[in-house]
């Protein structure tokens, strides 16, 4: 760094005091705080984003959200080259940088590790950084502090792009990355065209304008449901109602959205008994979550059709085209065996890991959080990632997309079922967000397969019942005392805890349950399954009261 570097970075730091004595961690999915803390942490994040982009040579994404969180919050995190989330590798930089006290010690972090990856400040393209925010109206503050963070690097430039859903985001990073057309615009033109192909692509036979109901979508009085307003309108035929949009009266997250239905499983304000029956959805407060659900007759309940049920509803109808594409190998013949894998999280609903592993599917489980699922799903040739929160994409490697392309003008003048096939998978590649989980594209490929296969939800819903389960949340003295290994389902300190949560749980009928800390709240987290749903609580309760026995004073809730 030169002294020209050095003193811009000191002048433009010291306009940025971090406030006292608060620690800021990464966390599982960025930085979140009450957003009047995170001044001096998005600035600096700015910072963090324009070295990146050195380092990398390539375009990075810096997204001013707190999702699901009250509207209060706020939150930053980084979009990396592809479009997936900041490298591992940089989130103890990140955390340093956050945390560093005053202008000189962030300098001195600056200089430290600049050196140690040899970045370069003038060899090369500049800096360049796409900025986006949700509705927060804290927002724009907010995107002004990462601008200054931005260009408090010499030459680096970042482009505002205003109010975006976080999928839409990692969406145009990546397709800038690539050469392709980025803009908004495209986002929804791509979106839209898939999914009409693969409407066009329904088999003979199925009458689409008989199944052609509405789907009734909760956008969490957020970005989601604006966006989806104008996605709407370009895919012919499909007819989404969206409750809930950021222009009404109610708060983002407040009573709405896809974490307070999932983890409540009542009906979201803006619902109404005339939607009993019909398909409804619920996004997210950036969007890139969703899941579907039923309202009961007679009561504010709802049947949850959760991210285990999309997994198993995109599981199926990506195993069957690749079925018929192995049936009719002479026509399609590959020269190797495409992989599918199926990864999900502990917290994935054991009936559903049964009902997958019938399928004969290959299942791995990581740690929650989206950059574990999506790093392991990226192994396969197609790889089907979900939480059950509803978080999840799929993804295509380029070794079988280069062969769809090919096998298409191969047999682009033939009108049989592996050119459908095909075509649907590639259909399905392009629809589907390949930077990250995205509940637009997700809503339009449920959709689209529903059509396809002429279910309703109620049907898709009895692929397999879920077994009763229930999650607690236990406030603990320090959530970092709990270790857990082997992808969050044991505990490995403290000491004689796992014990005793195996003995407990050896008590239940079909009884399953792990506990771990949470990424993005001061809590351990229990979650447990069983029979019955008398029995999960009780099972749940049980181990909360270990945990407080283990971790010292606290309350579950
Ligand atoms: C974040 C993660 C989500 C995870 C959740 C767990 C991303 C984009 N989001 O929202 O994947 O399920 O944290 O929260 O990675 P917890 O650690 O508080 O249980
Ligand atoms: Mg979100």
């Amino acid at each position: 760094m030169n002294e020209e570097q050095r003193s811009l970075l000191l002048q433009c730091s010291s306009h940025f005091a971090p406030p006292k004595g608060v620690k800021l961690s990464y966390g599982t999915a960025g930085f979140r705080a009450d957003a009047t803390l995170l001044r001096s942490t998005v600035y600096r994040v700015g910072i963090l984003a324009a070295l990146r982009s050195l380092k990398t040579q390539s375009v990075i994404g810096l997204m001013i959200t707190a999702s699901h969180n009250k509207v209060s919050d706020n939150g930053v995190k980084i979009a990396d080259p592809n479009g997936g989330m900041l490298s591992q590798q940089w989130e103890p930089f990140a955390d340093a940088l956050a945390n560093a006290s005053d202008p000189s010690e962030l300098l001195q972090l600056i200089d430290d590790f600049v050196r140690k990856e040899g970045i370069s400040f003038d060899n090369g393209r500049p800096a360049e950084i796409l900025l986006g925010r949700d509705t927060r109206p804290s927002g724009k503050l907010l995107v002004d502090a990462a601008r200054q963070g931005i260009s408090s690097i010499i030459g680096a430039i970042s482009h505002d792009m205003g109010v975006l859903t976080t999928p839409q985001l990692h969406w145009m990073v990546r397709a800038r990355n690539m050469g392709i057309k980025s803009t908004e615009h495209d986002y929804f033109q791509q979106l839209s065209h898939s999914y009409k192909c693969l409407v066009e692509l329904i088999p003979n036979g199925k009458d689409v304008s008989k199944s052609n109901d509405k789907v009734v979508v909760d956008g969490a009085n957020g970005v989601g449901g604006d966006k989806l307003e104008v996605l709407k309108h370009l895919c012919g035929g499909l007819i989404i109602e969206v409750r809930n949009s950021s222009k009404g009266e109610g708060a983002l997250n407040e009573g709405v959205g896809a974490d307070f239905v999932q983890k409540e499983k009542v009906v979201p304000s803006g619902f109404s008994p005339s939607e009993i029956g019909l398909r409804c959805a619920s996004l997210d407060g950036d969007a890139d979550r969703l899941v579907y659900f039923l309202m009961q007759p007679d009561s504010k309940m709802i049947d949850l059709v959760d991210g285990d049920k999309m997994l198993s509803l995109f599981a199926l109808f990506i195993k069957e085209q690749l079925n018929v594409l192995k049936d009719n190998e002479n026509e399609t013949p590959c020269p190797y065996h495409p992989s599918l894998g199926i990864v999900q999280t502990a917290y994935a609903n054991g009936a559903s890991t049964s009902y997958l592993k019938n399928l004969g599917l290959d299942i791995f489980i990581t740690p929650t959080g989206v950059k574990y699922l999506h790093e392991k799903a990226s192994e396969y040739d197609i790889g089907i990632y979900f939480e059950a929160n509803g978080h999840g994409t799929i993804l295509f490697s380029d070794r079988i997309l280069s062969w769809l392309e090919a096998r298409n003008s191969d047999l682009s003048s033939s009108s049989t079922e592996s050119q459908k096939a095909v075509l649907r998978l590639l259909a399905v590649s392009k629809l589907i967000n390949q930077a990250v989980g995205d509940a637009l594209s997700g809503l339009l490929l449920v959709e689209a397969i529903l059509l396809h296969t002429g279910w309703s939800i109620q049907k898709w819903n009895e692929l397999y019942r879920d077994l009763p389960s229930r999650q607690l949340k236990v406030k603990v003295v320090d959530r970092t005392a709990v270790v857990t290994a082997n992808a969050e389902t044991v505990v490995v300190q403290p000491a004689g805890i796992q014990e005793a949560i195996d003995s407990e749980t050896a008590k239940y009928r079909h009884g399953r349950c792990f506990i771990r800390p949470s990424g993005t709240e001061d809590v351990i987290r229990v979650y447990a399954e069983a029979a019955s749903q008398e029995e999960a609580d009780s099972l749940a309760n049980a181990v909360a009261k270990i945990v407080d026995q283990f971790l010292g004073s606290g309350s579950s809730q």
